[in-house]
């Protein structure tokens, strides 16, 4: 009777309940009459597999909402330190980006950029097409001043917080999008604190009127690779009468070649042709990419890459053959004058991290509210949820990062930083940008998990999301790069940068005593802390190569310490929850000082090194 019942139901269309309500019968005690393929059935009773027995619906789909809204950590976070519009600000964004943003960012993954190089009579042209989707968020970026806010200043020293919650909502949905926008912001940045006379450009990177908007490149890897950029760039500058410069070189990977203009390092050449090697070498350069009648400015687009993932950027080697640009910094200061654009790309691809680690956390715990197996919804199996409470701790933990991060950056900004916020500054933001790329490969990747085979197919939209993880650690700076930079840092500051951290973190952790609940994870970061104090000061009589060999763990511990830091710090906050209190917990009962434990396991002794080289080449053959 049942089953004659979902029958008729089904021929009215509510497919998916009454899919259910069958098996259930089947798989009861109820006595279902097996169909016989040997008679033609005149009955209501659905052949197993037949299209009325099987629906067209298989699975559902979690759902996307606004993402505002899902986010308890955000909202807090927000109400603990920015006025009531930014929320609703956010609140409205969140609706945009469910209705509009998401179909464009996906759209973008769908129609990758072409190369045209020739047109139908023959003429080179060098275009980039990309599709309209593209074009789209670039113009709901300035509406939604996803570049302006860091500049308007509206809200002071939480002026890039309110801007990068933003990114950080938009980062997921918007097909890498986030790509031009991080370097248009870097381009600002340099722009504004050289203080050329470039205002036009300016104005117009930091600009929230669509027509006038415009985005910026940052060209900065070579054939010879993109780590070692001091003696890896090739391309020379020669000058010419007007002041202006020719550059010649090749740029093997550029991001988001269709921007307006880009920034670029050069060598200027002496009237003999002659260039001076290394970083004192080098200088920046301003160039618009197109010039006024549409053509390359001196550009020969060699080919698009073919790339695991970010496929929705237009990321091209470029010969550069007598590209007209302006000198921007002084000239051999380069490196130094492009630095200020690392630390806002660095920070955009933190926050970019952490808004991927939300998104999939979100999908995630949305699913294992519908999806059942082994009798019931995976949100009622308690391993399938610990799985999910460790990638939630590791959000939360990255998202405090980033937002103190572009905090330090909002004061320095507003003028309001104190020698310590500078000196942290330095010092956290390649420790930000190192430690959450990976965690956002890892999270990512369980979350994909956590769907199945459901988490392997394309057409879900899930395996873009790991594909775009991986170039996280990659670009702009790799986790060793960066680690070595946390080295540089500690050195060329005596040291200073990790008093700044051991003063804040201890100032943090007294905050965080009052609280009777935190005291685990207090006392675990207070032993860290102890032993991380401890490892620094024998450091600096330590041979350069074992410095080298524990700056990544060393990285991590300043990571993991200093995110247990901020963890218990929002946790012992007035209005914190429970949960709060729960996540600064589970993240401190890891090894918060990796450094200190491989220490203790002999891995930066001088041996050790020599042994790591054998181990690696272990069989191969000269
Ligand atoms: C979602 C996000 C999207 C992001 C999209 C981006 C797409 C674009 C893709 C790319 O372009 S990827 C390529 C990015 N390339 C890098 O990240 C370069 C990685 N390599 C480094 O970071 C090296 O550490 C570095 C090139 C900086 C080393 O060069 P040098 O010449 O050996 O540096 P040196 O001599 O230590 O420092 C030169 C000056 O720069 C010094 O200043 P002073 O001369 O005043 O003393 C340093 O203090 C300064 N400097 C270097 N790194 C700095 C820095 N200043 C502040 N912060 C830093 N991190």
């Amino acid at each position: 009777m049942l089953v004659v019942m979902a029958v008729q139901v089904c021929c009215r269309g509510q497919r998916l309940s009454l899919l259910m309500l069958s098996r259930s019968v089947s798989h009861s005690s109820v006595s279902v009459r097996e169909p016989d393929s040997h008679t033609h059935s005149h009955t209501h009773t659905p052949v197993p597999f037949s299209r009325s027995a099987i629906g067209t619906f298989f699975q559902e789909r979690p759902l996307l909402t606004n993402s505002f809204t899902q986010d308890a950590l955000l909202q807090a976070y927000l109400q603990r330190h920015l006025p009531e519009q930014v929320q609703q600000d956010l609140l409205l964004f969140g609706e945009r980006l469910v209705s509009e943003i998401e179909a464009l960012g996906r759209q973008c993954e769908l129609t990758p950029p072409v190369l045209q190089r020739y047109d139908a009579w023959g003429r080179r042209v060098d275009r980039i097409l990309t599709c309209d989707a593209w074009t789209r968020l670039k113009h709901i970026s300035a509406q939604e001043g996803l570049v302006a806010a860091g500049y308007e200043r509206t809200y002071g020293e939480w002026s890039r917080v309110y801007q990068m919650s933003k990114i950080y909502l938009f980062a997921p949905s918007a097909g890498l999008y986030t790509c031009p926008l991080a370097m248009t912001d870097g381009a600002a940045k340099v722009i504004e604190s050289l203080g050329v006379p470039v205002r036009e450009e300016f104005k117009r990177l930091t600009t929230r009127d669509e027509k006038r908007f415009w985005t910026s490149g940052q060209w900065m890897t070579e054939r010879r690779g993109g780590s070692d950029v001091s003696s890896g760039t090739e391309t020379v500058a020669r000058r010419q009468q007007d002041g202006w410069f020719k550059l010649y070189g090749f740029k093997w990977f550029t991001s988001a070649t269709d921007a307006d203009v880009t920034l670029t390092l050069a060598r200027i050449t002496d009237q003999h042709g002659r260039s001076t090697a290394g970083s004192s070498g080098l200088s920046l350069f301003l160039a618009k990419v197109w010039d006024s009648d549409g053509s390359c400015n001196g550009i020969e687009v060699q080919r698009l890459k073919d790339k695991l993932g970010t496929r929705q950027v237009p990321t091209a080697e470029l010969l550069l053959d007598g590209m007209s640009a302006q000198l921007l910094s002084e000239e051999g200061r380069g490196v130094a004058s492009i630095a200020n654009m690392l630390t806002i790309t660095r920070i955009h691809n933190t926050v970019c991290a952490v808004g991927t680690m939300r998104r999939i956390t979100h999908l995630c715990r949305e699913y294992a509210r519908k999806r059942a197996a082994f009798g019931k919804l995976l949100k009622d199996h308690a391993l399938h949820v610990q799985t999910l409470s460790r990638l939630e701790v590791e959000t939360r933990a990255a998202f405090l990062f980033a937002m103190e991060v572009c905090r330090l950056l909002g004061r320095e900004e507003n003028r309001s930083a104190s020698d310590r916020d500078t000196l942290l500054l330095r010092l956290l933001t390649p420790v930000a940008k190192l430690y959450t790329a990976k965690q956002a490969v890892s999270v990512v990747s369980e979350g994909l998990e956590s769907f199945g085979g459901q988490g392997y197919i394309e057409d879900t939209g899930l395996p873009s999301m790991l594909r775009d993880a991986q170039v996280l650690s990659i670009w702009e700076g790799t986790t060793n790069v960066l680690s070595l930079d946390v080295l540089r840092s500690i050195a060329k500051s005596s040291g200073s940068v990790l008093q700044a951290f051991f003063t804040d973190v201890t100032e943090r952790l007294q905050v965080a005593e009052a609280s009777a609940a935190l005291h685990p994870a207090v006392t675990s970061l207070h032993t860290s802390l102890s032993a991380l104090k401890r490892f620094a000061q024998t450091a600096a009589a330590r041979p350069t190569g074992a410095l080298e060999q524990s700056a990544r763990d060393l990285a991590y511990s300043l990571a993991r310490i200093y995110m247990g830091a901020l963890l218990v710090d929002h946790a012992a906050w007035e209005n914190a929850t429970h949960t709060d209190i729960y996540a600064a917990l589970r993240w401190c009962d890891q090894d918060l000082c990796p450094v200190v434990s491989r220490d203790g396991a002999g891995c930066y002794d001088p041996q050790t090194a020599v042994m790591d080289t054998a181990l690696v080449y272990d069989g191969l053959q000269p």
